[in-house]
């Protein structure tokens, strides 16, 4: 028999607007999106943090769908994001999909009816023929475990949850993290602090590059009027995107140039020789997330900022101990501390095929076919979910790719040749045997310890080439599947 699914996605981010976008192309109208959040965009909603700047270039950094002729910088802020992903979800009129404040706490198949019961926080349940989790990588925020944190008697935020409440000007404050957020952080807020204590437990490459660089007005009214220079220059940097993907999978001159250049950077802008070697990495650039930025070194370059490579003891009511023996006064503490990147669709508890859980599948860590289908779990499938190419090829893009992936079964299951698809555990053992064997050379693997590697060591990222990702989600292979 044929009809339409009935579909819900959870998250309305890169990947849940795409996959809306791809459904709305193919004609499948009978979906919604729940989002926990009040407003679209994901990552850009949640974090608002000071300085926040996308440091990939905007002309990429968004829907080939939806390009924007007129982004204001080369490295577009967190607010100009955010606006572009309510313009997109509105114009295409995605937003009327979208039920927001509606965290999804628990999904259950059923073996006998073949649809997945879905419930959401205020006890409401929703029914589904396909279930599509695209609920991102970096949106649950990483509390670190540190000894007094709840005794600290100012405020403690988390850069992912910012509350603007919290007041920086004038204050001492305390930032712990290194990453792309908090050495973000730590620029934005300088200029207007008493004082600013970085906490770096590992130091990390910074690539310079001219953050702040503005998009020239003649380039946006160039690019508005004409679409066809628009496209071929998106399509100049997707096939960018493949060169980095390269650099990070296989050493070559061109890896070994970044490189150079990541050293260079530290070189040229820390200048005395007795802070150098703090700031010194002792792992080979782009193994973890690279950071890039045109204002953190002279940051800490200021006599009221200061780097702190001791670790930390402890959390008292007034600031922080370190192993040195010092105290550290403080009024704020912001905790730039990543993500728990590795839990997906978690805490949501999934139950699949047979009542096993998702956790129970991924006991040994996520795991999905082509990142995109897990065993067990009929009808579900994941947009941006494990192994998905966060360190080297356009989001977008793969969300996509994905996206049309997912609207291929979804065409069958319309013209009645299928009512449940479910990936076998050969074809995802396989496919994982064969990320592992590929992240060998890739520079992930090098020998530094990042929000890549999952619990047990594996890089959750994708290790092979783009024209890869674009076959391997260009083609369905129904013998790894159970198709009934
Ligand atoms: O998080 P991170 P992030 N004590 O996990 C430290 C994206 N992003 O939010 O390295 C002391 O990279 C930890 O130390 P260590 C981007 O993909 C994009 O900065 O584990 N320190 C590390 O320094 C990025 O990679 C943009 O030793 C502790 C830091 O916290 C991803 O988000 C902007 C600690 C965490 O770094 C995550 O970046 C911002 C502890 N107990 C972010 N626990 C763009 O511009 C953790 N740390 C696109």
């Amino acid at each position: 028999m044929s009809r339409d699914p009935r579909i819900v996605i959870v998250g309305a981010g890169v990947a849940g607007l795409t996959m809306a976008h791809v459904l709305d192309d193919n004609g499948f109208t009978d979906y919604q999106i729940l989002e926990k959040g009040s407003d679209v965009g994901g990552v850009w909603h949640w974090n608002r943090y000071p300085g926040l700047t996308c440091d990939v270039p905007s002309q990429i950094y968004q829907f080939g769908f939806a390009p924007k002729a007129d982004w204001g910088r080369i490295w577009a802020t967190g607010a100009e994001i955010a606006e572009y992903f309510r313009d997109v979800a509105d114009s295409l009129h995605i937003t009327e999909h979208i039920r927001f404040g509606t965290e999804v706490v628990s999904a259950e198949w059923s073996d006998t009816d073949n649809e997945w019961s879905i419930t959401t926080r205020d006890g409401a349940a929703v029914v589904a023929d396909i279930f599509i989790c695209a609920t991102g990588v970096l949106h649950n925020p990483a509390i670190p475990d540190i000894a007094g944190l709840e005794s600290f008697t100012g405020p403690v935020v988390h850069t992912a949850r910012w509350d603007d409440a919290v007041v920086t000007d004038g204050a001492r404050i305390g930032i712990i993290g290194t990453g792309s957020t908090g050495v973000q952080v730590v620029s934005a807020l300088a200029p207007a602090a008493r004082s600013v204590t970085h906490f770096v437990r590992s130091p990390q490459w910074v690539l310079w590059a001219p953050m702040r660089m503005r998009q020239p007005a003649f380039v946006s009214s160039l690019l508005r009027r004409a679409p066809w220079l628009h496209d071929r220059l998106y399509d100049g940097l997707l096939w960018g995107s493949g060169i980095l993907a390269d650099i990070t999978t296989r050493p070559s001159w061109r890896r070994r140039l970044v490189q150079d250049y990541a050293r260079l950077c530290l070189r040229l802008q820390v200048r005395d020789p007795a802070i150098r070697p703090t700031l010194q990495p002792d792992y080979e650039p782009l193994c973890k997330r690279q950071v890039v930025s045109g204002t953190y070194y002279a940051a800490i370059r200021q006599p009221h900022v200061s780097v702190v490579t001791d670790g930390i003891d402890r959390v008292t009511p007034s600031g922080i101990d370190t192993a040195d023996g010092i105290h550290h006064d403080l009024d704020v503490i912001i905790l730039a501390t990543g993500f728990r990147a590795h839990d997906y669709m978690r805490p949501m508890t999934i139950t699949g095929r047979g009542g096993r859980a998702l956790d129970e599948v991924w006991d040994d860590g996520p795991r999905a076919y082509r990142m995109t289908a897990i065993p067990d779990m009929p009808n579900l499938f994941t947009v941006l979910g494990p192994n998905s190419p966060t360190g080297s090829i356009s989001l977008q893009y793969s969300a996509e790719l994905t996206a049309k992936y997912i609207v291929g079964w979804l065409h069958r299951f319309r013209r009645g040749e299928l009512t449940t698809v479910e990936v076998t555990e050969e074809a995802t053992d396989e496919f994982n045997r064969e990320v592992t064997e590929a992240t060998g050379p890739t520079v992930w693997n090098t020998g530094c310890n990042s929000w890549y590697l999952t619990e047990s060591g594996a890089v959750d990222l994708w290790p092979f080439q783009k024209s890869t990702l674009t076959r391997m989600l260009s083609e369905t292979v129904d013998d790894h599947f159970h198709i009934t």
